[in-house]
């Protein structure tokens, strides 16, 4: 049985998992109405994803005798100064979610919870991955600058990558 605490941990993140789903959606339609096409495929599958996030987190709170529950949830922004703003703001909400990981990690720990403490790891390599697929493209934007062919071929490049991008349902 999971302890009360490990369980309103989860809890949290399950909500946090589902304010990233949201967001990105918001994202994706924002730049879909600004014609940044790739961007839009991008972030809709990075909303898909973090969907299955949630849903693993569920899954596992609730196979492990707990209760997932969800909670109530801020409205996403709807406004960006341009496609570099978005990507920043990915970037600063991914940090976001792997403090909140990381914090999930210690909670866990602390309550000696180590099944929860191997379930975390999928999460922290994910982490890991998403921060650095968003640096890479921070990286390209800031190159580009003001460039808007360069931009353009950037949001080519998303296009590509959201192609590539199979959001896995949770095992
Ligand atoms: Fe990258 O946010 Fe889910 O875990």
């Amino acid at each position: 049985m999971i302890s009360k605490k490990v369980e309103e941990a989860i809890v949290n993140q399950i909500k946090n998992e589902e304010h990233s789903s949201r967001i990105y959606m918001a994202m994706a339609s924002w730049c879909e109405t600004k014609g940044y096409r790739g961007a839009a495929d991008f972030l809709y599958k990075q909303s898909d994803e973090e969907r299955m996030h949630m849903l693993k987190f569920i899954k596992y709170l609730n196979d492990r005798g707990g209760y997932a529950i969800l909670s109530a949830l801020e409205v996403p922004a709807s406004k960006y100064k341009s496609l570099l703003d978005v990507f920043k703001h990915v970037m600063s909400h991914e940090e976001f979610i792997t403090d909140s990981i990381n914090k999930l990690y210690e909670v866990a720990l602390k309550e000696k919870d180590y099944t929860t403490g191997s379930f975390l790891q999928w999460y922290i390599n994910e982490q890991i991955e998403e921060e650095s697929t968003v640096h890479g493209i921070l990286d390209k934007m800031n190159l580009v600058g003001e460039d808007k062919a360069g931009m353009f071929h950037i949001d080519k490049e998303l296009e590509t990558m959201a192609a590539a991008k199979v959001v896995a349902p949770i095992a």
